[in-house]
C-alpha cells in the first residue's frame, strides 16, 4: 500500500487480534463490501482472490484481502500464496494479510475482528478466503455480504458438498479450472442444483479459469449485481443469513449428539425390539419424542 504507515498500523493491530490481545466493540456499518471465497482444498480460491484483488486494485478500489493461514491448509500452496501476496502487496491500494488462529483459537472470531478493522479503515472491498466445509467456514459465510463457493471439475464429491449444506451459504457459485476436462459437465450439474432452489436471488454459476485469468470480470460483474441486491434487501437478507447459519449449526449439533447416542444406545433398543416385539418405527418415534420433550 502507498500509505505504508496505515498498512503497518493495521498489520500491528491484526497481530494483536491473532494473539487475542485486541477487541473493540465496532459494529459493522456496511460501508465496505465483504466478499467471501470458500470451497474445498485446492480448487483455486487463492488464485481467484489474487485475480479479483488485482482487478479491484486496478480499478482504484481500496482493497483488503484476508487469507487463512496457508500453512494450516494444503501445505503445498503455501509458496504459491506467498508469491501471490507479494505481487498484490505491490499495489498501492491493497492490504493483504494471512491470519493465523494459533493463539486466539478459532479463525472465525479473528476474521470478524479483522474485517471490522478494515471496514473502519475505509476499505471498499474486503475479500476473505476460507477453506473447507466445516463449521468455521459456515460462520465466516454469515459474516460476509457476498459468499462465493468455488468448485472444480472432476472432484467427484462436489455434488456431495452441495448436498451437505454448503449450497445453503452460496450467493454465487464458481466452477474454476474451466481449462480442465469435464468442466462443462460440472457446470451443468451445479446449474441443475441451483435451478431447483427458490428465492428472488437467482444464484449465478460462473465458469472461470483463474490461472488463465478467464471469467474473472464476469465474476466481478455477478459480485456487483449481488451487492446491489444485498443493499436493496438488506434487512431481509441479514435475517435469512442468520437463519441459515443457525439451521446449519443446529443440524451439526444434533448430528454430533445423534452419533453419540447411536454409539451408546442403539444396541439396547434393538435388544428391546427383539424381546418386546415392538416395531422399529414405533421405537424410533418414541426415542425422538423423548429427546425433544426432555430438558
Ligand atoms: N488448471 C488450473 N489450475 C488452477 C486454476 N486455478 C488454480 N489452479 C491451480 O490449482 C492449485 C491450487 O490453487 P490455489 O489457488 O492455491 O487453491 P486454493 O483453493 O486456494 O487452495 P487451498 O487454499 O490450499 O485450499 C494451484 O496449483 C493453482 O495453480 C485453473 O483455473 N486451472
Ligand atoms: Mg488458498
Amino acid at each position: 500500500m502507498n500509505n505504508i504507515k496505515e498498512s503497518r498500523k493495521i498489520g500491528k493491530i491484526i497481530s494483536k487480534i491473532e494473539k487475542g490481545e485486541y477487541k473493540d466493540n465496532y459494529r459493522r456499518d456496511y460501508s465496505s463490501h465483504v466478499i467471501g471465497i470458500t470451497g474445498p482444498l485446492g480448487v483455486g480460491k487463492s488464485t481467484i482472490v489474487y485475480q479479483l484483488g488485482k482487478l479491484y486494485a486496478e480499478k482504484g478500489k481500496k482493497t483488503g484481502i484476508i487469507l487463512n493461514d496457508p500453512a494450516s491448509e494444503s501445505g503445498g500452496s503455501f509458496l504459491g500464496d506467498r508469491i501471490r501476496m507479494q505481487k498484490l502487496s505491490g499495489y498501492k491500494n491493497v492490504f493483504i494479510r494471512s491470519l493465523s488462529s494459533k493463539d486466539a483459537g478459532g479463525i472465525s472470531g479473528i476474521t470478524r475482528d479483522a474485517v471490522n478493522l478494515l471496514e473502519k479503515s475505509s476499505f471498499e472491498k474486503i475479500i476473505v478466503e476460507s477453506v473447507g466445509a466445516g463449521q468455521s467456514e459456515i460462520e465466516i459465510a454469515s459474516l460476509v455480504d457476498t459468499c462465493i463457493v468455488v468448485l472444480m471439475p472432476g472432484m467427484g464429491d462436489e455434488i456431495q458438498m452441495l448436498k451437505s449444506g454448503i449450497n445453503e451459504i452460496a450467493d454465487i457459485f464458481v466452477v474454476n479450472k474451466s481449462d480442465k476436462k469435464q468442466a462443462q459437465r460440472t457446470l451443468r450439474e451445479v446449474e441443475m442444483l441451483v435451478n431447483m432452489k427458490k428465492g428472488d436471488w437467482k444464484i449465478p454459476v460462473v465458469l472461470t479459469s483463474a490461472i488463465k485469468n478467464k471469467g474473472i470480470s464476469e465474476l466481478m460483474e455477478k459480485i456487483k449485481e449481488h451487492h446491489r441486491y444485498f443493499k436493496d434487501n438488506f434487512k431481509k437478507i441479514r435475517k435469512l443469513k442468520l437463519e441459515k447459519e443457525l439451521r446449519i449449526l443446529i443440524k451439526n449439533e444434533i448430528n454430533k449428539k445423534l452419533n453419540c447416542f447411536f454409539k451408546k444406545n442403539l444396541k439396547n433398543y434393538v435388544d428391546e425390539i427383539l424381546t418386546n416385539k415392538k416395531d422399529t418405527s414405533t421405537v424410533a418415534k418414541e426415542v425422538v419424542n423423548d429427546c425433544f420433550t426432555k430438558e
